[in-house]
């Protein structure tokens, strides 16, 4: 169903912690999710507006952006039962001290820093997820997770 597949980012802070992304991959597929796909690019300022463009009125945009168009950010298709929930829970809140007060298992509270140095990114709906996957991979390796095989009549 729709809450299966869902997008993780490790943030430019993290990126290129080879350590710190083995661990948050460690702790995904411990949860029995599955990467699908993985890309690692540097956004664009333009392509990283068009991805938080919701915040875009808010007084932290700038700095989001700024900081998202920084260095090289490692994009995950994960995939499992209701992922897209259970991903946001092992990210933690969005503040980082937050995290570390109230959820000190999660990932933001274990590697952020604070404002959007934060590590870690999860699309908040499936509709998100949709919406978000698309920045990054082909939307034929969504299809292939998506659509069911073809009846034998059509093949
Ligand atoms: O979904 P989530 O990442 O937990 O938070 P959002 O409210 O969607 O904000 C997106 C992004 O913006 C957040 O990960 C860090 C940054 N940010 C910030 O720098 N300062 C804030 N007060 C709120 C969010
Ligand atoms: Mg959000």
């Amino acid at each position: 169903d729709d809450a299966h597949c869902t997008l993780a980012l490790v943030k430019p802070d993290v990126a290129q912690d080879e350590q710190a992304v083995a661990t948050i991959i460690g702790r995904i597929t411990a949860r029995g999710y599955t990467i699908k796909d993985r890309v690692e690019i540097t956004l664009s300022r333009a392509q990283a507006s068009a991805f938080y463009a919701e915040h875009s009125d808010r007084p932290f945009f700038e700095g989001l952006v700024a900081f998202m168009s920084s260095g090289p950010t490692v994009a995950l298709l994960l995939e499992g039962d209701d992922v897209v929930r259970g991903w946001r829970m092992m990210v933690g809140p969005t503040s980082p001290a937050t995290a570390r007060q109230q959820m000190p298992q999660s990932i933001r509270a274990l590697l952020g820093d604070d404002g959007p140095r934060n590590a870690v990114h999860g699309s908040d709906s499936a509709e998100s997820a949709q919406r978000e996957l698309g920045f990054f991979f082909h939307p034929r390796i969504q299809a292939e997770v998506e659509e069911e095989p073809p009846t034998p009549a059509e093949t």
